[in-house]
This record gives C-alpha cells, sequence and structure tokens, in this order.
C-alpha cells in the first residue's frame, strides 16, 4: 500500500475524536462577510475535494470557482429568479412550512456578498482523446461524496459554507460555460461569517435515531 500512514488504536482515538468535535460546530451560514478568501485555502480545499473517492475512480466533477463580481451578480440575478418561482407556490405548503425555521426566501444577496462560489458539476458522460463518450458510473454519490470532502476542508480552514441549490439550475452552464454534459450539481458559497451573523436554532437529532449497531 502506498502511503497509507498506520496510526496505534490509542492515535486514532484522539484525532477521531479532535476530527468529530471540529466537524459538529460546523454550520450552515447564510449572512457572509465580504472579506477576502485567501485562493490558497481554496486550491487545498479542492485537492482535498477532489481526491474522494468515486465510481471506477471517474472522477466525474468538476468545480468551478468564481470570484468576478460580474459573474457572481449573474449567478445571484438567475437564481433569485427561479427562487421567486419556488417560494411563489412552485415549492408547494408542505415544502415551505418544512422550511419555516431556516427562515430563507428568494432574496440570495450572499451570492454577490461571499467573496466566492463554487459551482460543482456532475460529469454525467466522459470523452476520450478521439472525442468518443465514455461511461462514468455512481456519479450523483461520487460527486456527494467529494462535496463532503470540499465543506469538512473549509470549515477545517475557519470557511463558512452554504450548500445552495436553486432549482433548476441550468442557468450555471451558460453563465460558467460548461458543457451540456455537466449537469450543476451544487452551489457552494464560501467565506467568512458576516459580524453577528446568527444561524437557525436548530437541532441534529439524537445519535440513537439515526446510527444502530447489531
Ligand atoms: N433553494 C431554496 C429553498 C431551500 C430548500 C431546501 I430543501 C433547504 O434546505 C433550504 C432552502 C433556497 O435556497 O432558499
Amino acid at each position: 500500500m502506498l502511503d497509507f500512514t498506520v496510526k496505534t488504536p490509542a492515535q486514532g482515538r484522539t484525532d477521531v475524536r479532535e476530527l468529530a468535535d471540529y466537524l459538529v460546530r460546523r454550520r450552515t451560514v447564510r449572512d457572509f462577510s465580504t472579506a477576502a478568501v485567501d485562493p490558497a485555502i481554496l486550491a487545498d480545499a479542492l485537492r482535498a475535494a477532489a481526491s474522494a473517492p468515486s465510481g471506477a475512480n471517474k472522477q466525474p466533477w468538476h468545480f468551478v470557482v468564481v470570484q468576478t463580481p460580474a459573474l457572481k451578480r449573474q449567478i445571484r440575478l438567475a437564481a433569485e429568479d427561479e427562487e421567486r418561482a419556488f417560494y411563489a407556490g412552485k415549492a408547494g405548503d408542505q415544502w415551505l412550512d418544512d422550511l419555516k425555521p431556516l427562515a430563507t426566501d428568494a432574496d440570495k444577496p450572499f451570492l454577490e456578498t461571499a467573496p466566492a462560489l463554487i459551482a460543482v458539476f456532475l460529469e454525467r458522460y466522459g470523452v476520450d482523446a478521439d472525442g468518443e463518450k465514455t461511461k462514468n458510473y455512481y456519479m450523483p454519490e461520487s460527486v456527494g461524496i467529494a462535496c463532503g470532502f470540499l465543506i469538512a476542508a473549509l470549515h477545517q480552514a475557519g470557511l463558512a459554507t452554504l450548500t445552495h441549490t436553486p432549482s433548476p439550475m441550468g442557468f450555471l452552464n451558460q453563465i460558467l460555460d460548461r458543457p451540456k454534459r455537466e449537469r450543476p450539481y451544487l452551489l457552494l458559497v464560501v467565506g467568512y461569517p458576516a459580524v453577528g451573523a446568527q444561524v437557525p436554532d436548530i437541532q441534529r437529532k439524537p445519535l440513537d435515531e439515526t446510527v444502530s449497531w447489531r
């Protein structure tokens, strides 16, 4: 095995506790400061994300880091168009009811205030050197795992994120010039929380509800 660092169980015990204690402190933030983010932090977080396991190691993802104000503005305007339709009724009463604790609405100023947006695309199929289509496998699972790595890495760097999914978000292909074989999967808002940013008063389920031991 290449480069696999073996830990003693005692070291593992300490390290996983420290990691869990830190990960459980992550909260989704919706109120971002305009403070800049070090591009080297983004690069390392993306390096972690792109190392995720994927079906047949096809790595069926593409990440676009958006920092240009004009592009962020275009994305905000397109996302808010979709969100207005969603909150005006497309979502349905039950969904809107479920969202009440989050106090969200169709206004998405963070798409401009946050210093970086990372648009994550799922590659539905690949293209080889001869221009022939190649197959990818377990794409939603693979990209979801990569996004988990990305969010955890950005959190480790002290950054806040928001997993934003305006629906549909086909506008991202057009604004960011990505091919049709890539489907927008997630728009991750990245930055530091605004001074005084609040998060919803919501709790995680007790672990014995979501974990069984047999
Ligand atoms: N995309 C909308 C609505 C929304 C949906 C879910 I599910 C959430 O967990 C949060 C929001 C929005 O961003 O407002």
